[in-house]
């Protein structure tokens, strides 16, 4: 029996797509950068098939791409070619919440919109959010512990993550979804996986702890003269509102840029060099305090504030067109990185010298998360100079203490550069915890390590 048969027993012939027309979407990631060619997309639509599917492909040495959404920004969720391409996207069952504890069970190709869905009809919401939230999956953001606009509030998607159900690389079946806050009896397991880009385990299954939902809401998009004043309003505004929820940075020309795709108005009468975005929730209508914290503000050079559901889409909207407006101007080298909230200012004015001197015709654009020192640079025009700017950009980065990768993960993008982040040590204990994982390198090849085996 070929490999082929032997999965379109496990899943059913419809859920094996074999014809590359058909697998072509899966093929290539969204920014249109990476790609690879699979050998088959294999689609299970239960942890028993997925742990089939794993033990079918271990038999003939065969390796697996994982995929949820396909969302991710660093070439990580697109196959190596002659790989099978797993896809959660059926693994899409959400259990009754469970409100006594504000906690749910998703399976892994639970969409982040679905999710929201759901657990909004009792009052709840989820900490995580952000653009990609039509398509990306809860596997697929405990893969890379994705971030996003709540961060500053809730923590990134590890401080949600209760317990996980994960297929080895052997095909054992982990689960600890229990979901209990305390439970102290060795080595984390839960958060070993989050975060660990598909190379240790597929996680079929979350336990997901739920936060209020805020029936008062409001958003304020401001103008300010730089980053060093967004960063001083944002620390003013965190002291003076406990229901700040998001801090979002953005400047003239990827406002410029957005505006160009998306035919959005100007925001103000004026042209500004920097904006920054916040949004506040709680029980009662924050606008009040909202508008007060921001009178008190001397970095306000001009403000407007939302608090109907309109208004506040239509403000986020010039942030969260960011990505796509980018795209739609070509394909990007997209890199996202944080340093330390006080060199935030210095690493944003030393950023578009050091992309120049990698490729002089680069158009740099930035924006990001500024309570956390969190950068989306994004540099168009010079796809053909990619690795001199991403290498100039991480080298900038880490002399500042800052991380190469802030919520987007590693996957094959950034392999080469881990070592400005982690130290030979740590680099070596990952290592050696892939090589107990997946002893034979058949999970995710060539994501975080090049060569997992060394
Ligand atoms: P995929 O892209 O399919 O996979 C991502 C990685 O996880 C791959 O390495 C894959 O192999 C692995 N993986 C996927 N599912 C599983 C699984 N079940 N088990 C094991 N491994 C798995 N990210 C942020 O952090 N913050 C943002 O604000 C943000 N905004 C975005 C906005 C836009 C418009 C877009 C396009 C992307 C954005 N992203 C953001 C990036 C992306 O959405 C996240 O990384 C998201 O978590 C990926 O989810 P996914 O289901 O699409 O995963
Ligand atoms: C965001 O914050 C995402 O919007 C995407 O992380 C960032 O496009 C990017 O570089
Ligand atoms: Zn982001």
């Amino acid at each position: 029996m070929t490999l082929e048969q032997k999965l379109a027993e496990i899943v059913g012939a419809e859920h094996l797509l074999t014809d590359p027309s058909v697998a072509a979407s899966y093929e290539t990631d969204w920014t249109g950068r990476f790609t690879g060619r699979a050998r088959c997309v294999v689609r299970p639509g239960t942890t028993e098939q997925v742990a089939d599917v794993v033990r079918a492909c271990a038999a003939q040495g065969i390796q697996i791409c994982v995929q949820g959404g396909n969302t991710g920004l660093v070439g990580g969720s697109v196959p190596v070619n002659g790989a099978v391409l797993l896809s959660l996207a059926r693994l899409n069952g959400v259990e009754p919440v469970d409100v006594v504890s504000a906690q749910v069970t998703a399976g892994a190709g639970v969409t982040l919109s679905a999710l929201q869905q759901q657990v909004r009809k009792v009052g709840l919401d989820y900490g995580v959010d952000f653009a990609a939230r039509e398509s990306c999956t809860v596997g697929g953001m405990a893969a890379t512990n994705a971030g996003g606009e709540r961060v500053l509030r809730y923590g990134t998607t590890r401080a949600q993550v209760l317990g996980v159900e994960a297929v080895l690389a052997d095909g054992t079946v982990v689960s600890r979804l229990a979901g209990l806050p305390k439970d102290n009896t060795g080595y984390d397991v839960v958060s070993l996986l989050v975060g660990s880009e598909g190379t240790l385990g597929i996680i079929t299954k979350l336990r997901l702890r739920l936060v209020p939902l805020y029936p008062g809401r409001a958003v304020a998009l401001v103008a300010v003269d730089d980053t060093a004043a967004a960063v001083t309003l944002v620390q003013g505004l965190r002291s003076a509102l406990p229901s700040l929820e998001a801090a979002e940075l953005f400047f003239a020309d990827g406002l410029a840029l957005v505006r160009e795709k998306t035919g959005l108005p100007a925001p103000f009468a004026d042209d500004h060099s920097a904006y920054v975005l916040v949004e506040c929730a709680q029980r009662t209508d924050p606008t009040d305090d909202l508008l007060a914290a921001l009178g008190e503000a001397e970095q306000v050079l001009d403000a407007t504030v939302a608090s109907d559901a309109r208004g506040r889409h239509a403000l986020w909207a010039y942030r969260e067109s960011h990505t796509e407006s980018i795209n739609a101007a070509g394909v990007p080298v997209k890199l996202d990185v944080a340093v330390p909230l006080p060199a935030l200012a210095d690493c944003v004015a030393a950023l578009p010298k050091t992309i120049a001197a990698a490729c002089p015709r680069a158009r740099p654009i930035l924006f990001g998360h500024v309570n956390e020192g969190n950068l989306h640079v994004n540099v168009l025009d010079a796809l053909d100079r990619a690795e001199p700017v991403e290498d100039a950009v991480l080298r900038l980065v880490s002399s500042y203490g800052g991380s190469i990768s802030a919520e987007h993960g590693v996957g094959r993008a950034k392999r080469d550069w881990l070592d400005l982040s982690r130290s030979p040590a740590e680099i070596e204990m990952m290592r050696a915890i892939k090589r107990a994982l997946d002893p034979h390198g058949l999970l995710n090849p060539g994501v975080l390590f090049s060569d997992p085996a060394r």
